[in-house]
């Protein structure tokens, strides 16, 4: 079999890219390793730029997102146990969009299986060979036996342990990576949200997180150990250790059932280049931020705005100009994105490596951005999101 486009991975960016492709009439494949249900209830991001808001919009999916979404104007800045409100919205007239990854996902796989898109689920890829050729070919699995295709563009889409970045020249790629010495216990409760808008908060006991994704769903997170045994942690220990990080006077926590609980590790991580050949990589493949920004997602929707644009403009125009740049232009916007994300870490957790100086220089930093206009007009900009730079003509 012969595709114009494979795509490997069937998450936010291996399903916007197919469908934002389809609108222009330009045939893919769809590889995913796993099935539909797991894909589509695994529970991650909530946190959408406006760009990202936008792009769903209009790409048509955005009709469930302008329903059922929040919007926060801003975000509040836990310190010393008292609240300070970032108002990005009165700072710079935007603020972000909640609605969760989960729910998009559904959306994009619903929509591309009503249109009969072809998603082989299930299907993980083995091997992805000849990319220096224009006719690469990517191997998977699929009901117990191996099977190939070739295509004209494969589009490595496998979020951050997929075998995209692995078939990449090792003479090529270059990574830098940071893996922080902590992680995030994460909780889904069913408990009303206890603020209007999301509660980033530095302790002395660690950072804590207090989000939502309803208006009768929190999601919260405690920095912990990377290795954190959750056995240790009881629904009790874990609400008590949210109040004394998150609290103030006068404010109460509510609490609630805890439907889900896990421990994710951090890290920050990204290889250059995003293209070699005919492999093109977006989202997680490429660059993994830890989620103290919110910006994974984000970031994954805006290399696919890119990487769709030049993917037009070659099946299209036959022009080959932007679809060269991908790379560099992906990854300016990245290296931005990986610098606020990995700033914001800094500045909001407690490092047990860390030099006391160290630690009250960031302190400095959390308070200068509490206490002054300009660094919050700064944080707005980066929090609401840096512009798309490029977006496909659907
Ligand atoms: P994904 O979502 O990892 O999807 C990759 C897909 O590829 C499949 N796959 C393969 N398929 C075929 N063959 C193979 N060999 C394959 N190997 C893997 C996988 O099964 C999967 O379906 O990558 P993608 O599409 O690039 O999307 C990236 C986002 O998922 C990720 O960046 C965000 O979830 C990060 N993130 C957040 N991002 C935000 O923008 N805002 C947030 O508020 C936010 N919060 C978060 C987060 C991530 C978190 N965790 C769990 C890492 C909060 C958390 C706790
Ligand atoms: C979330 O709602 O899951 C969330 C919010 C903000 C972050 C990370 C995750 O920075």
């Amino acid at each position: 079999m012969h595709v114009p486009v494979a795509i490997v991975g069937a998450g936010p960016s291996g399903s916007l890219l197919a469908w934002i492709l389809r609108l222009r009439g330009i045939e893919s494949i769809v590889l995913e390793a796993r099935s539909r249900e797991y894909v589509e209830q695994r529970i991650r991001a909530g946190v959408l730029e406006q760009g990202t808001v936008d792009m769903l919009i209009k790409a048509g999916i955005g009709d469930r997102l302008k329903k059922e979404h929040m919007y926060h104007r801003g975000v509040c800045i836990g310190y010393r146990n008292r609240h300070y409100m970032l108002d990005f919205e009165e700072l710079i007239g935007r603020g972000v969009t909640v609605y969760g990854q989960q729910e998009i996902t559904r959306d994009l796989l619903g929509a591309l299986a009503k249109e009969n898109h072809n998603v082989i689920y299930e299907a993980p890829v083995v091997a992805i060979e000849d990319i220096d050729s224009d006719r690469p070919a990517v191997r998977y699995e699929h009901n117990g036996r191996t099977h190939e295709l070739t295509a004209d563009i494969v589009a490595g889409c496998d979020g951050f342990h997929g075998a995209s970045r692995k078939a990449m020249p090792a003479d090529v790629l270059k990574a830098y990576e940071t893996v922080y010495p902590f992680g995030w216990l994460g909780v889904l409760a069913e408990a009303p949200p206890s603020k209007e808008v999301a509660l980033f908060s530095h302790h002395e006991n660690g950072f804590a997180l207090l989000s939502m994704r309803s208006p009768t769903i929190s999601r919260l997170y405690l920095q912990c150990a990377p290795d954190e045994d959750l056995s240790e942690w009881s629904d009790g220990r874990i609400w008590d250790e949210l109040e004394t990080r998150l609290g103030a006077p006068g404010w109460t926590l509510e609490r609630g059932p805890i439907l889900q609980k896990e421990v994710t590790p951090l890290r920050s991580f990204f290889s250059e280049p995003m293209q070699h050949g005919r492999l093109f990589l977006a989202g997680d493949a490429a660059h993994v931020v830890p989620p103290t920004g919110a910006k994974g997602l984000n970031s994954a929707v805006a290399d696919v705005s890119v990487l769709s644009a030049a993917l037009i403009d070659h099946f299209t125009k036959g022009d080959e100009a932007l679809l060269r740049r991908y790379s560099d232009i992906a990854l300016e916007r990245n290296w931005q994105v990986q610098r606020f994300s990995w700033s914001n870490t800094a500045m909001y957790h407690v490092y047990p490596d860390r030099s006391p100086f160290d630690a009250r220089m960031h302190e400095a930093q959390l308070r200068y951005l509490i206490g002054d206009r300009s660094p919050q007009i700064v944080y707005a900009e980066n929090h609401t999101g840096l512009p798309i730079s490029h977006w496909p003509e659907i």
